[in-house]
């Protein structure tokens, strides 16, 4: 029989909870114990104090170390080897897989404190130190059941044969799927036909498809480290179509006065090998020198078709998304053209914008995951883009930065960098 106890000043909270549903049923049924321990009859002094002022001064009062270790050492000497966790706002965060680790100890002795908060020594005394989440409540007690629920129904026969908790969300870290009851209809919301086909396969696979489609949109940090079929992982990857633009003009020179930058071999290569490698579907080039065109031909051309090709075929692939425009308003209306949208024109800058929000990273990536819109990057040349430009997109992207009081990155290692924060892998 598994075996939950609790240290707390307020024993009689715990009483209605633990006396209900699920937990009353288990405990009826011997498969689990709750013990309350009253926190107060360790306390040795005729006032049975338990909180004192914090040393240095300060709002609130501490929990004195004398009863709680008192009662948790007693806890320790009454069984053997119980697994001892302080509720603190500074734990651990609680998950369903700390849950899966409690399950499978043979007993949960559960330090709940009150106040500010425990002496710090207290610490070094439990085995574990766990929060149920950033927001703060008064007390350890609510964490505690929290804990004692989660673990509860993890332990065999708690939820019967009926339900196994591996059915349940979160086992394969997904949310649920939508459920239905009679009625058919209700206030005219029909049950989907499917659940009422009776065909079990078809409603298997809509289930599971509803799981995706709910955690996509919902909670994308749960998307990415669920455990998903080699067939469901497309579904992490961003449905937007991600397109560049480099521009030449119009963009500052270090004097801020507006003007045309020349092309560069190397800003072309490295760029459109970066875009490729990261799945962006196009880089518009965009130069208004109609020399400086023919100078970038002649670097696509050889890759494309002359010496370069046959000499480097991957390069060639990179350089096959490379588009050029004279002005910015052609390459926007060219996208316009291709995917039968306007762009989202999200422009980028390392220079401080005034009076505007940046577009985080994460916010952006959430985005092209969501979304099956065309997103038009763009990235200045010289001294970074106009002001009229960064005035005219719809977003303009955190800038890559590091903490260091210098920063000169090449707009080609920006672009490798801003490609990763949107489009490169997360870990799973
Ligand atoms: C002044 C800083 N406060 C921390 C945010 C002090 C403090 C406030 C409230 C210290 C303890 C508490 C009581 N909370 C808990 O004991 C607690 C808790 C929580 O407040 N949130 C999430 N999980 C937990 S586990 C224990």
């Amino acid at each position: 029989m598994y075996q939950f106890k609790v240290i707390t000043l307020f024993p009689k909270m715990f009483s209605s909870p633990m006396g209900h549903s699920i937990l009353k049923k288990a405990q009826d049924r011997g498969l689990l114990s709750v013990t309350v321990v009253d926190l107060r009859t360790y306390c040795k002094d005729r006032h049975r104090i338990t909180d004192d002022y914090p040393y240095g001064g300060g709002q609130g009062m501490v929990m004195k170390p004398e009863p709680l270790i008192a009662a948790i050492e007693d806890a320790r000497k009454k069984s053997t080897r119980p697994r001892v966790v302080l509720l603190t706002p500074r734990g651990r965060p609680f998950s369903q897989a700390e849950a899966s680790r409690l399950a499978q100890e043979n007993e949960l002795v559960l330090v709940s404190g009150r106040y500010e908060g425990v002496d710090e020594r207290v610490r070094s005394f439990v085995d574990d130190e766990i929060s149920i989440g950033d927001y703060t409540l008064s007390g350890g007690e609510i964490p505690a059941m929290v804990v004692i629920d989660a673990v509860a129904r993890l332990l065999p026969g708690v939820l019967g044969n009926e339900r196994s908790p591996e059915e349940e969300s979160f086992s394969d870290g997904l949310l649920e799927y939508p459920q239905y009851t009679r009625p058919e209809e209700f206030r005219g919301h029909r049950v989907p036909d499917v659940l009422l086909s009776g065909d079990h396969d078809r409603i298997k696979r809509w289930r599971r498809e509803m799981s995706l489609k709910i955690t996509r949109e919902r909670r994308p940090d749960l998307m990415r480290k669920a455990s998903l079929a080699p067939d469901e992982r497309r579904l992490l990857r961003p449905t937007a179509s991600l397109y560049m633009a480099l521009l030449h003009h119009p963009v500052y020179d270090k004097n801020k006065q507006v003007v045309t930058t020349a092309i560069t071999n190397m800003d072309i290569h490295d760029i459109a090998r970066s875009a490729r490698t990261y799945g962006a579907k196009g880089l518009y080039v965009v130069n208004p020198v109609k020399a400086l065109h023919k100078l970038a031909a002649k670097i696509i051309d050889h890759w494309e078709v002359g010496y370069g090709s046959t000499y480097n075929e991957t390069r060639k692939e990179a350089l096959a998304l490379v588009r050029l425009s004279d002005t910015l308003d052609q390459a926007i209306i060219d996208l316009e053209q291709e995917c039968g949208r306007r762009p989202v024109i999200v422009a980028t800058s390392a220079r401080p914008v005034e009076g505007v929000r940046r577009t985080s990273f994460s916010d952006m990536r959430d985005m092209l995951e969501r979304t099956s819109l065309p997103y038009l990057l763009l990235l200045g040349t010289g001294w970074g883009l106009t002001d009229e430009v960064l005035s005219q997109a719809d977003h303009i992207l955190q800038a890559v930065e590091g903490e260091a009081d210098y920063n000169h990155l090449s707009v080609r290692s920006a672009a490798a960098i801003m490609l990763h924060e949107l489009l490169g892998t997360v870990d799973n």
